[in-house]
């Protein structure tokens, strides 16, 4: 059955991967399911067909015959579930994979997402001085802990699964404020997150449609 996911028709971040279709392109990729994308505006993303795909009007949605899906975490679940290469046979060792797709999602994805907040979309209010001190400490703090757990290995709970493509996808994010290269622990951790096949797809094939658009003006 095909299937389709939505992105940005023009990625903010020009390319970078940052959008979170990246995500559901490198799920795609581990698991060795083809698909379609369909390029939305931001315009289009408010408008009723899009919205009856996703409630909240955002990217990226997920279409596999008459199933709809919507949120990244929710998306990649489905996929490692239906698909072997994401989660484990072993029903405690898929517990503990689960519970790192949650962690990625709940714990450490929202001090991140406070700095990007900060930073872009509080940078002209008058608070912003006081408060990114504030939000970087609490994202050094978070690091410091995974990293603590994550130790020398190299994924967090024995094979590379479903929580650690969420968890470098989320520590992604922490990269252009310079907190992801202030732990070398936990940047090596993406860098080998980076270096597999599939997310080197999936990067080159949003990185595409991003150049292609820039090329065109
Ligand atoms: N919780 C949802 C999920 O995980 O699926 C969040 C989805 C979401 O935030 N989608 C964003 C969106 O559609 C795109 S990824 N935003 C448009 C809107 O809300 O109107 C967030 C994102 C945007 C831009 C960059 N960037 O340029 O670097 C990175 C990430």
């Amino acid at each position: 059955m095909t299937i389709t996911i939505t992105a940005f028709e023009r990625s903010p971040d020009g390319g970078k991967g940052l959008a979170r279709d990246t995500r559901v392109r490198w799920a795609l990729e581990e698991v060795g399911q083809a698909y379609d994308v369909r390029l939305v505006s931001f315009r289009a993303m408010k408008e009723p067909a899009h919205l009856a795909l996703h409630p909240f009007g955002q990217i990226p949605t997920y279409e596999e015959g008459d199933l709809v899906l919507f949120e990244t975490g929710a998306i990649v679940f489905h996929l490692a579930e239906r698909h072997a290469g994401l989660l484990p046979d072993d029903a405690n060792a898929r517990a503990r994979a689960i519970t790192w797709m949650f962690a990625a999602l709940n714990t450490v994805e929202p001090p991140i997402l406070d700095l990007v907040t900060v930073k872009i979309l509080e940078g002209d209010k008058p608070w912003r001085a006081e408060r990114m001190p504030l939000v970087e400490d609490r994202v050094r703090h978070r690091l410091a802990q995974l990293s603590a757990r994550l130790g020398d290995a190299d994924w967090l709970d024995g094979a590379f699964s479903a929580g650690d493509l969420l968890m470098v996808s989320v520590l992604l994010r922490a990269r252009p404020s310079g907190l992801l290269d202030e732990n070398a622990s936990l940047a090596a951790y993406v860098a080998r997150g980076e270096a597999r096949p599939a997310y080197q797809r999936a990067f080159a094939a949003q990185f595409a449609i991003n150049a292609a658009k820039s090329t065109a003006g």
